[in-house]
């Protein structure tokens, strides 16, 4: 089974840590879905990451939702998804949080790279990253987001944080900082979050996918 995936992606880490989480093994690539040489189209018409292309001759999968149901079908055991269907939804709520964010902070970094971004599209942006996490925030309690259990939720808050720190270290500092000077540390403004994310650092799956910024060469926007 073949990944492929953006090194800073918080969609394609959500899927990584499922694969890992499940002991299913497979290749991993990293690409760039921005650059001319992408081969992101030829696997998906909406041109992004990440993408799975199964061993079998099944059709690759792309929008990281999709292929994490995907994985819950082929891959049932350890379950990432509860069996409640109180705490399913409990789970997909969360998981809708943590990817609007998501969404968001990449509409953002893009409108960053322009000679002359939008400030209005920047404070909307940002108003939804603040919003989101701030949920997040009161959501968070001492363990893990939905009952004692490793969950889908799990994966995307942690996925979600880790591109917090790459906005940390990224222009997104000044651009951010101009709309509010609280922002960063993240750690400090959303501290429950930050034991969150301290508490799952070791493990194993979390460890090994940190994302990492990749070098954007051709123009985007
Ligand atoms: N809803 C999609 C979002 C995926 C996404 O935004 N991927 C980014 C990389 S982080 C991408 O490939 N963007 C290229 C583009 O939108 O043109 C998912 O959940 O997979």
């Amino acid at each position: 089974m073949l990944l492929i995936s953006a090194s800073p992606s918080p969609f394609a880490r959500k899927v990584r840590i499922a694969l890992m989480e499940k002991g299913v093994e497979f290749e991993l690539r990293n690409e760039i879905p921005w650059h001319a040489d992408t081969e992101t189209p030829l696997y998906n018409p909406l041109e992004q990451l990440p993408i799975l292309i199964p061993d079998n001759d099944e059709e690759p999968l792309y929008g990281s939702d999709f292929i994490l149901d995907w994985i819950e079908v082929e891959y049932p055991e350890p379950r990432l998804l509860p069996a409640d269907k109180r705490e399913r939804l409990a789970v997909q709520r969360i998981q809708v949080l943590a990817e609007g964010v998501m969404d968001a902070l990449v509409l953002s970094f893009f409108e960053c790279q322009r000679d002359h971004p939008s400030p209005d599209w920047m404070a909307r942006q940002f108003r939804k990253i603040l919003g989101g996490l701030g949920a997040l925030e009161l959501r968070a309690g001492e363990g893990l987001f939905v009952a004692d259990q490793f969950t889908l939720a799990d994966v995307a808050v942690v996925s979600l944080l880790g591109m917090m720190d790459i906005a940390e270290q990224q222009e997104m500092q000044v651009a951010w900082r101009d709309l509010d000077p609280t922002i960063f540390p993240w750690r400090a403004r959303f501290p429950a979050l930050a034991r969150f994310e301290g508490r799952l650092r070791d493990r194993p799956s979390v460890a090994a996918t940190g994302p990492f910024m990749f070098d954007l060469r051709q123009k985007v926007m």
